[in-house]
């Protein structure tokens, strides 16, 4: 039963990569390596011995910042008990906590209240975590988000110009973050003012942007299309693989070329070309020309065509592309690329290995021992194996190469997109623990509908074997994670707000009116508001402001108008504000909608408006 499922779904994603590439599934099925992993029978009936190993009360050893796909969210999980323990509102609405309600959300927002988050990094000092920020991507609307990990929310939000599909993000890892970058999957005119423009004039752009200040430092032009993004432990590089490089704007003709490429963008030499003022001023932004022949900010090394993700291995010595609809990885050595912009070797040399792995690589983590493992998609299987072995079999003869690089194959359920393994994109990966986001989970949970739920799956890869231990049904979707010790995280989370960061924070309640314009300023301290009523006059346009004066840990109060269509949540000693048109005469009460004191049902007020 459980082999017929996996068929299905196989020739599923058979049909759609296929398309065009039907070399693809027979050369895979040629070389693929059978039965190396445990079947779908032996690991559904693994010991799930984590979850036991987190006790009620105990806390995880890991934290979890998930991107959520098209919820627009980012999620904190614990690890290893997959425990859902918050979501962070970015690109979307949320009324639980007043996100998009607010008027400090909605100056961040401006009006777009769905996202698309693909990809969450940390900021780094030398190579770790330096538990300042997260960053994400918004593909949808070509924004990019900050979220502080003191307070975990969102605190800048930075809209891109002259990009669509923003793809890709990744920060600078040293000496520590001042640079991140992200890619634009989709070429269009630039400047977008003329639709008219042949697609083969379209371009893309590689967006770097300063993640102190979020401000766009430029944007390097290329013809090429740019997919997943990378940067290298030393500050030098930031690596983009591009699958498109045909502009093309169908299927078939973005699977037209043989080969596509991976780029590189030169730092230093970025630097020095915006310093001798080489840019032109588009949309508002710096754009450096970094096409081929233009100039010598990027190299574009020759890989399988239509190549995914793009993984640097802790040690800083490889960059791994995920072959997608080539059953290979091709790795890179980094130490080489100097001499490739150097034009000492060709673009090609640099390549050090091309490793059979499956059908539909999509992205590649590290356990620190030396091995990755990658997610493949079409046979729906995480496969580790040892970079150095792929390496020194790419050295032997044609007839003598082997496969001898596999360590394991395991299957997952199925149909996996990223998968990630604790710290792996630091220096300091530890190959405790892998996470396989898995886009379908099947009938691996309860039916709830034609909108099933996805699937994360934990598997404990301490061994050499990739041993599956849980099974999580999570929602809309899963995307791509990154998993940080504790230690990193605990010691910069905070348990209140720093009151006076917000310039309106309400130490006195009380009401200003100014002609039509009235200020409701409010304490939240349980179970009161700082006053009982406020008259209004119908048309007033109203701003209440509340400030939470409670500084218990997790002491929240809500404030919810009746009828005004108005919910949110602040916590300790933090300030939000909403502003409304008062245009329904009659009584209406406000009331606390977070549950704070045993008298939170009395915690309420009425707004009087004649
Ligand atoms: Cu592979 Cu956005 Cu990370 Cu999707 S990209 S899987
Ligand atoms: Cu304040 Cu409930
Ligand atoms: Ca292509």
């Amino acid at each position: 039963m459980s082999l017929d499922r996996r068929k299905f779904l196989k020739y599923l994603g058979m049909a759609g990569a296929a398309a065009g590439t039907s070399l693809l599934v027979s050369e895979g099925m040629k070389t693929k390596e059978k039965g190396v992993g445990p079947t779908v029978a032996e690991a559904q009936t693994a010991p799930q011995k984590h979850s036991a190993d987190v006790k009620p009360g105990e806390l995880d050893s890991y934290y979890g910042f998930w991107s959520g796909g098209h919820s627009g969210e980012v999620r904190i999980l614990g690890l290893p008990s997959m425990r859902d323990l918050k979501r962070i509102s970015v690109f979307n609405m949320d009324v639980g906590t007043g996100y998009g309600i607010t008027n400090e959300s909605k100056a961040m927002l401006k009006g777009k209240f769905c996202g698309d988050t693909h990809h969450v990094h940390g900021s780094y000092n030398n190579g770790v975590y330096d538990g300042k920020y997260l960053f994400v991507n918004d593909k949808l609307n070509n924004r990019v988000a900050r979220i502080r990990c003191d307070y975990m929310e969102v605190d800048k939000i930075l809209d891109v110009p002259n990009i669509q599909g923003m793809h890709g993000l990744f920060t600078q890892r040293a000496p520590k973050t001042e640079w991140l970058v992200c890619n634009s999957e989709f070429q269009i005119p630039v400047p977008n003012s003329n639709p008219s423009q042949p697609p083969a004039q379209y371009n893309g752009a590689h967006t770097i942007i300063d993640a102190e200040k979020m401000e766009v430092v430029c944007q390097v032009l290329m013809d090429e299309n740019m997919d997943l993004a990378a940067t290298d432990y030393g500050g030098r590089y930031s690596m983009t693989t591009s699958y498109n490089i045909e502009k093309g704007v169908t299927v078939s003709e973005m699977l037209g070329s043989d080969y596509d490429y991976m780029l590189v963008f030169h730092w230093d030499r970025i630097k020095k070309a915006l310093k001798d003022g080489k840019h032109t001023m588009i949309g508002g932004v710096k754009v450096l020309d970094g096409r081929a022949g233009k100039s010598d900010l990027t190299i574009r090394i020759k890989v399988p065509k239509n190549p995914h993700g793009i993984n640097v291995s802790p040690d800083g010595k490889y960059a791994v592309c995920s072959g997608k609809v080539a059953p290979t990885c091709t790795v890179v050595a980094i130490d080489k690329l100097e001499d490739v912009f150097n034009g000492k070797i060709k673009p090609e040399d640099c390549i050090v290995a091309q490793p059979f792995i499956g059908l539909g690589p999509l992205h590649t983590t590290f356990d620190g021992r030396g091995n990755a493992i990658t997610s493949v998609f079409i046979d729906s299987t995480n496969v580790k194996w040892n970079v150095q072995k792929a390496i020194d079999n790419e050295k032997l003869p044609e007839e003598k190469k082997k496969n001898t690089h596999i360590v394991d194959v395991l299957d997952v359920n199925y149909q996996v997109g990223h998968i990630m393994a604790t710290m792996a994109e630091t220096k300091e990966a530890d190959g405790k623990w892998l996470v396989s986001l898995n886009k379908f989970s099947k009938d691996r949970f309860l039916n709830v509908g034609p909108l099933k739920n996805e699937c994360e799956q934990l598997i404990d890869i301490t061994g050499d074997k990739l041993k599956l231990v849980h099974d999580s049904a999570t929602y809309i979707e899963p995307h791509d994670c990154i998993i940080v010790r504790r230690d990193i995280i605990e010691k910069v989370v905070k348990d209140r707000f720093n009151m006076f960061e917000h310039p309106q924070a309400v130490t006195k309640s009380g009401v200003d009116r100014k002609g039509k314009k009235v200020t409701v300023k409010l304490t939240a301290n349980a179970p009161v508001f700082g006053l009982q009523e406020v008259q209004l006059k119908k048309g007033d346009e109203v701003t209440v402001i509340v400030t939470n004066h409670d500084e218990i840990s997790d002491l929240g109060h809500g404030f919810a108008l009746s009828n005004y269509n108005i919910n949110f949540v602040v916590a300790p000693f933090q300030t939000k504000s909403v502003t409304f048109t008062a245009d329904k005469p009659g009584v209406y009460w406000a009331y606390c909608t977070n549950f704070c004191h045993a008298l939170h049902l009395e915690m309420r007020m009425r707004f009087i408006v004649t």
